[in-house]
């Protein structure tokens, strides 16, 4: 699919010294489950921070209200290939049928006001949807993309802080499984950990320097929230409508 150029590829955050640094994996429009999970953390909006790995999009039933979280502070996402998808469709009027077939119906509602409403939305937050985020220095860095980062055998934070704008790299970045489905991960002692979603799991799945995050809420799975400096996971299960936590 060709990959239109983003107005922001990468953003770079300095380290929280204040409060908490969280990753949550595809939210998929399943912003109750998400809400109620902030109550659970005690997530605190003045000093804690929440990123994304993208897909807070299609399929669930609140994909707009998932979008818009973005209007908040303390919430940041990477695009993913459903974003991706979305900006291309309503902005670019590109491949419309393929994204509506993958859960993007909700972008064409029958008024014609909706529809522009949705569509300036989408156009104001394209450009707080970057592909790659990086959070903090040293030992404490991480990084969060949405698939994988596949295309280079010793990639390390150097080259991600380098990378510009290419089709190859942008698609593995929004829609690779190269790893996650047993392709050799990169020789990355020089990468930061990094936070990925996109390909869910039943339990998450560390490969190499990569963990995979994305418990498929949206298919009555679980959503993941790492909690980074404390090295700690918390999981909401849907199945068991309970929260657990542990160590990784
Ligand atoms: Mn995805």
């Amino acid at each position: 699919m060709y990959t239109f150029p983003p107005t922001n590829f990468y953003q770079e955050f300095d380290e929280n010294l204040e409060g908490r640094d969280f990753v949550v994996s595809d939210l998929h429009g399943c912003y109750d489950e998400f809400t109620k999970f902030l109550d659970h953390l005690s997530f605190d909006m003045s000093k804690d921070r929440m990123f994304c790995c993208g897909d807070l999009v299609d399929r669930g039933p609140k994909s707009m209200q998932c979008l818009q979280l973005l209007n908040q502070h303390w919430f940041y996402s990477v695009r993913g290939n459903h974003e991706q998808m979305m900006i291309e469709s309503l902005i670019h009027h590109k491949d419309s049928d393929f994204w509506r077939k993958n859960g993007g119906e909700w972008g064409y509602p029958v008024g014609k006001q909706d529809r522009q409403d949705i569509v300036s939305y989408v156009e104001m937050v394209e450009p707080y949807l970057p592909y790659i985020i990086t959070v903090g220095d040293g030992t404490n860095r991480f990084n969060i993309v949405h698939a994988e980062l596949t295309f280079a055998p010793d990639i390390s934070d150097k080259d991600v802080d380098e990378m510009t704008f290419d089709e190859y790299r942008c698609d593995s970045m929004l829609w690779g499984r190269d790893i996650v489905q047993g392709h050799p991960a990169p020789h990355s002692e020089n990468l930061s950990t990094t936070y990925v979603g996109h390909t869910p799991l039943n339990e998450v799945n560390k490969i190499g320097k990569q963990i995979y995050i994305d418990g498929g809420i949206v298919f009555g799975g679980k959503l993941h929230i790492v909690e980074h400096n404390a090295k700690v996971l918390h999981t909401y299960d849907k199945k068991t409508d309970s929260y657990s936590q542990t160590n990784i």
